[in-house]
């Protein structure tokens, strides 16, 4: 069994019947979409939605029933990866570009849990390029007012052509470097015209299950 795997099983322990449950996005999700699927199908009685089309495809393809938004007011548990997380359980999330589904989905839960392998761990965030959501229109803008808060922004391309999320966006990838203060760059970001959101997620996870290279799951939480 992988890292992914691991901590993605041992996530899945939570889901009990009746949940209404966020279904994340990434190679780790991937991990507890197959585990929700199993326990479907032996007779888990769950209601779900997911943070990305691909997401959706998957869960479809595991039987898990998808429930319009419109039907639930909220949702129970998420379970998502992250590309960074620190001490604080503090996020970089965005590396599949799914950043914006996945933190409405996020924010509407009453937990929201955190899988990853060990790698992910870090003291501060910002090894990872932060991923920003952008609009389309004039974009070109918009990375010039990043660059000017020394984003370093980098349009995200897909083989030949721009990135485009499932909400038709544009994510410009920020090396920002070690962020001191995420919580204030998170808000800095937000009132930047052009930005739709960013990949930090902050105070939105209560636990982290990380899966460590001995064969052993820790269980973080804040
Ligand atoms: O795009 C995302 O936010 C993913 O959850 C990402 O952050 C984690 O992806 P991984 O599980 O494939 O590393």
């Amino acid at each position: 069994m992988n890292l992914k795997q691991l901590a993605a099983e041992k996530a899945v322990e939570y889901v009990k019947d009746g949940m209404r449950i966020g279904l994340g996005t990434g190679s780790t999700a991937y991990w507890a979409i197959r585990k929700i699927g199993e326990r479907v199908r032996e007779g888990l009685e769950i209601q779900a939605v997911a943070t990305s089309k691909a997401s959706e495809k998957l869960a479809q393809e595991h039987g898990i029933p998808l429930i319009p938004f419109a039907k639930l007011d909220g949702l129970d548990l998420t379970i998502d990866g992250a590309d960074e997380l620190d001490s604080e359980l503090h996020l970089i999330k965005g590396g599949g570009g799914a950043l914006l589904r996945e933190k409405i989905v996020a924010f509407h839960s009453k937990e929201m849990i955190v899988i990853a392998d060990e790698s992910k761990l870090v003291d501060k965030l910002g090894s990872f390029p932060l991923p920003v959501e952008i609009i389309p229109f004039a974009n070109e803008w918009t990375l010039a007012s990043l660059d000017e808060i020394s984003a370093n922004p980098m349009l995200r391309t897909e083989e030949d052509h721009i990135f485009v999320t499932d909400n038709g966006n544009y994510i410009a990838d920020c090396r920002f470097g070690s962020i001191d203060n995420p919580a204030e760059l998170h808000r800095k970001l937000l009132a930047m015209p052009g930005v739709v959101d960013n990949g930090l997620f902050i105070g939105l996870a209560a636990r982290a299950i990380i899966g460590r290279k001995d064969g052993t799951v820790t269980v973080l939480e804040r």
